[in-house]
This record gives C-alpha cells, sequence and structure tokens, in this order.
C-alpha cells in the first residue's frame, strides 16, 4: 500500500485515491448514459419528422383538421396528421364498401334492366301480334261491311229507281184527252154527237136549228158560235155536209183554224243583259201560283236557273205558297213584306236574278178584283218597274184564266189586257170542267195566243198549247 503512496509522490493515502479514481468513472458514465439517451431521442425526433413528411404527401388536404386562421401556417402536428390518415383510411374503406355495394346494385340493376328490356320486347311482339289479328279482324270486319254497304246501296238504287219510276209515272201528267175528258164528255162536243144519236137524220134545217141552240149554249161565246154556225150553215145550203161526221170534220177544221194565233212574240233578252222576265196576272184562285209553279219546275228540269219574286204581297199565304214551290224546285224566291209594295218585290226580283246569272225571272202578282185597292194600277206599276230594272222586261205577260169560269174568262181576258199589255193565255183547270170550249172563244174573241193550259195538279199537267194536239184530243170520241 506503501508503494502507491510512495509512487504518487503527493503525500495522500492511497484510498483517497481510488476513492478520486472510481468517482471520475463514475462521472464518465453517467455522462455517456444521458449522451446516449439524447441521441436516442433525436433519432426517434428525426424518423418521426421523415414518416410525417411522407405520410404529409399523400395526405389530402380536406383530410386535415380545419385550423384557425392564425394557425394555418403551422404545419399540422402529429397527431392531426394521423387523424387525418385515419379518417381518410376509414372514407376510402367507405367508398370502397360502398362502391361494391353500387356495383352489386348496379349489376343487379342491369339484370332487372335485361329483365325489363325482355319484357317489353315480349310485351312489343304480343302487341304487334294483337295489333295484326285486330288489323286482319278489323279487315275482314270491313269487307264484310263494304259487302253490306254495297248490297244496301244496290237495294237503295233499286229502291230509288222503282221510287223514280213511280214518281215519273206519277208526274207524268195525264194526257190531253185525258185531260180534256169532260168537256168532250159533258160539253158541246158531247152533245153534238148526241143529235145524232138515234135514227139517222139528214142534215136539214130542224138539225141546224138543234145545233144552233147547242153552240150558242156553249161556252164558246155568241160571237164564236155565230162564226161556227155561219160556216156549218154555209156548206149545208151548199150540200156538202152529208152527215154527222162531214159536220164534225168542217168543225174541227174550224176550230183549229180559230185556234191557230201567231203565236206571242218571244223577245229574249241579249246575253248579259239579265234573264227573260215573265210577269203573271189573273184572278185570285185562277191558278197563277201553281202555273208559276209547274213553270219553274219544268225550266229547272231544262237546267235553268229560276228567280222567282212573290209580288203578291196582299196576301201571305200567297207567298208562302210560292215559297213551298221555290223549295220544291230549287228556285230562288224573293218576298216581300206583307202589304208592301209589290213593285220593289219585282224589282228585287230582276236585280238577285241578274246577280245570280238566272236564265228565267217569274213575277206573281195580286189578283184581288173587290177592294178598293186599284189593282190594275198596281200591276202597270209592276210592269214599268220591271222595265226599269231591265231594258225589254217583262218579256212575257202571261194571263191565267180559269176554264171552270167560262165565258167569264173572256171578260176578265178583257179587263186584264186593257191594264197591261198580255201576251200569252194560260188556261187552267181544263181538268175539272166541261167547259173547255171556252178556249175556242178566247182565241177568236181576244185574238190573244194560249200559250200553256193546264190540265191538272201536276208539274207536267200545264203544257205547252198547241192547236192540232189540242183539237185531236177534243174531238177523240169519248
Ligand atoms: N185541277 C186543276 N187545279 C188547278 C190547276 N191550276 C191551278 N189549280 C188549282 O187552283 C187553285 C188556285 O190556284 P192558285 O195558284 O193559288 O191561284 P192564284 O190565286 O191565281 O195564285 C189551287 O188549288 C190549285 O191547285 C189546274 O190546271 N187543274
Ligand atoms: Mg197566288
Amino acid at each position: 500500500m506503501e508503494t502507491l503512496s510512495d509512487s504518487l509522490a503527493l503525500g495522500l493515502p492511497w484510498t483517497w485515491v481510488a476513492a478520486g479514481a472510481i468517482g471520475v468513472l463514475l462521472l464518465l458514465a453517467l455522462i455517456f448514459s444521458i449522451w446516449r439517451r439524447r441521441r436516442a431521442r433525436l433519432q426517434q425526433q428525426l424518423l418521426l419528422k421523415e414518416r410525417s413528411a411522407t405520410v404529409a404527401q399523400h395526405i389530402e388536404p380536406s383530410a386535415l383538421p380545419q385550423k384557425e386562421k392564425h394557425k394555418t401556417d403551422e404545419p399540422p402536428s402529429q397527431a392531426e396528421l394521423l387523424q387525418a390518415e385515419r379518417r381518410q383510411l376509414e372514407a376510402k374503406a367507405k367508398e370502397h364498401k360502398e362502391r361494391e355495394a353500387r356495383e352489386a346494385f348496379e349489376a343487379q340493376a342491369r339484370i332487372l334492366k335485361e329483365q325489363e328490356e325482355e319484357a317489353k320486347r315480349l310485351a312489343y311482339r304480343q302487341k304487334k301480334e294483337a295489333e295484326a289479328q285486330a288489323k286482319a279482324e278489323k279487315l275482314q270486319q270491313e269487307a264484310a261491311e263494304a259487302l253490306r254497304l254495297e248490297e244496301e246501296a244496290r237495294l237503295e238504287k233499286q229502291r230509288r229507281e222503282e221510287e223514280e219510276k213511280a214518281k215519273a209515272a206519277r208526274e207524268a201528267g195525264k194526257t190531253l184527252a185525258e185531260g180534256l175528258t169532260k168537256t168532250r164528255k159533258e160539253g158541246f162536243l158531247a152533245k153534238l154527237g148526241g143529235l145524232f144519236k138515234g135514227a139517222p137524220r139528214s142534215v136539214d134545217a130542224a138539225l141546224l136549228g138543234e145545233l144552233e141552240e147547242l153552240l150558242f149554249s156553249a161556252d164558246i161565246g155568241v160571237h164564236t158560235a155565230s162564226r161556227l154556225l155561219a160556216s156549218v150553215e154555209g156548206k149545208a145550203k151548199k150540200k156538202e155536209l152529208a152527215d154527222l161526221e162531214a159536220i164534225r170534220t168542217l168543225l174541227k177544221a174550224e176550230i183549229e183554224e180559230i185556234l191557230r194565233l201567231p203565236p206571242a212574240p218571244t223577245p229574249a233578252p241579249a246575253p248579259g243583259e239579265g234573264p227573260e222576265v215573265w210577269m203573271v196576272v189573273g184572278v185570285n184562285g185562277s191558278g197563277k201560283t201553281t202555273s208559276i209553279g209547274k213553270l219553274a219546275a219544268q225550266a229547272k228540269a231544262q237546267g235553268k236557273k229560276v228567280v222567282l219574286a212573290a209580288a203578291d204581297t196582299f196576301r201571305a199565304a200567297a207567298a208562302e205558297q210560292l215559297e213551298v214551290w221555290a223549295e220544291r224546285t230549287g228556285a230562288t224566291l224573293i218576298q216581300g213584306k206583307e202589304e208592301g209594295d209589290p213593285a220593289a218585290v219585282a224589282f228585287e226580283g230582276a236585280k238577285k236574278a241578274k246577280e245570280e246569272g238566272a236564265q228565267l225571272l217569274v213575277v206573281d202578282t195580286a189578283g184581288r178584283l173587290h177592294t178598293k185597292q186599284p189593282l190594275m194600277e198596281e200591276l202597270r206599276k209592276i210592269h214599268r218597274v220591271l222595265g226599269k230594272a231591265q231594258a225589254g222586261a217583262p218579256h212575257q205577260v202571261l194571263l191565267v184564266l180559269d176554264a171552270t169560269m167560262g165565258q167569264n174568262a173572256i171578260a176578265q181576258a178583257k179587263q186584264f189586257s186593257e191594264a197591261v199589255a198580255v201576251t200569252q193565255i194560260v188556261l187552267t183547270k181544263l181538268d175539272g170542267t166541261a167547259k173547255g170550249g171556252v178556249i175556242i172563244g178566247i182565241c177568236d174573241e181576244l185574238k190573244l195566243p194560249v200559250g200553256f193550259i193546264g190540265i191538272g195538279e201536276k208539274a207536267q199537267d200545264l203544257r205547252p198549247f198547241s192547236p192540232a194536239e189540242f183539237v185531236a184530243a177534243l174531238f177523240e170520241e169519248p
């Protein structure tokens, strides 16, 4: 022990030296340990920093917790980064889950869609098939319907044809001889035949006397009776009449001669000037309106455009009656107010007929004779107004006479002729009278041609007068 103390030469005991050495060693050991621990901590910090940097690189900024404004420059803390990373992973997991779920749904939806498409295709095919079937059925039905309609049309046509035939037969009117039946069977010609019935008689004075009585009592008028008698007597004197047949033949020739008057002039209006205008006059009930209707029907049947003017404003029924005919024939009707100015209606008629380009205008007029209102003045005014409305109008003035009136018809004819220039006679109702002979008197006395005769109610029963035809029918054996 002494040796150590000696070597140190410090004079200190060796125990002290040893204790000092141990202390130094312990201090060194402590310093080393502290240094190591610090280094380890630094290393760990460094490692974490590096890791944070890599994490921060793939972390969405939105995943990071939102910092307060004044802290936005601070880098995120470790905890924040880890939280962000966790959230991000959770979000990804959720997204993944959702995608998987979506894909599963989508797959399912696709399957359903395909099924739906298939169902649609099936429905479409079924629909098309049903449509095709319906179409086929419809075509079949249509074909059946067409057949049915065809058959119906054929039956309808057949029915209409039969109806037309029946109508034609109905409307054909009577033959002239049929229309003159009464005159032939009951008139003076029938009585003439009676003279020669029984035992054969020679044409002597007694027979001529009877003939005279017969002729003068007939409706031919005194003037005409005298003329016919004179003719028979003249021939009888010359012994030119052997029997009834000879007298009949002579009378037939004479009557035809009387009836064969020059026909009424027919001044047609110049093209574009307007229609042919007929004014119809005559006493009430003579058959004016009916005859106008019949004339309109005939003109229409010839394809003419017809306008009717109801200038008989005195009686409401007259206009209504003409309206019926206008409707029946398809003619245009011009009417005035009841008791309005008849001349105004006539003027309107002329205007309308011109506008419509009609070929015929027929003006109906009043026929009252026994009222205070002067009819003849009214007729003259209508005549004048028509002439003003259209130059040359009226082209015809038809005087309607009722054959059943006998000799009165001649008196009427004279009266009307004084008022207006009558151009033709229309002799109606020959079918309803035995006084058909009146026509001979009218022609002989008035020298007015008969334009038309009425032998019935049908449109065709008003016919143009032909002397030869008339006489032939008149003398036809009953
Ligand atoms: N039997 C027959 N009746 C006729 C004829 N013409 C007209 N009538 C009738 O005579 C009547 C008077 O005729 P209507 O035209 O009204 O005469 P208006 O007063 O002159 O217009 C009517 O019942 C007609 O049916 C004819 O020719 N024969
Ligand atoms: Mg009338």
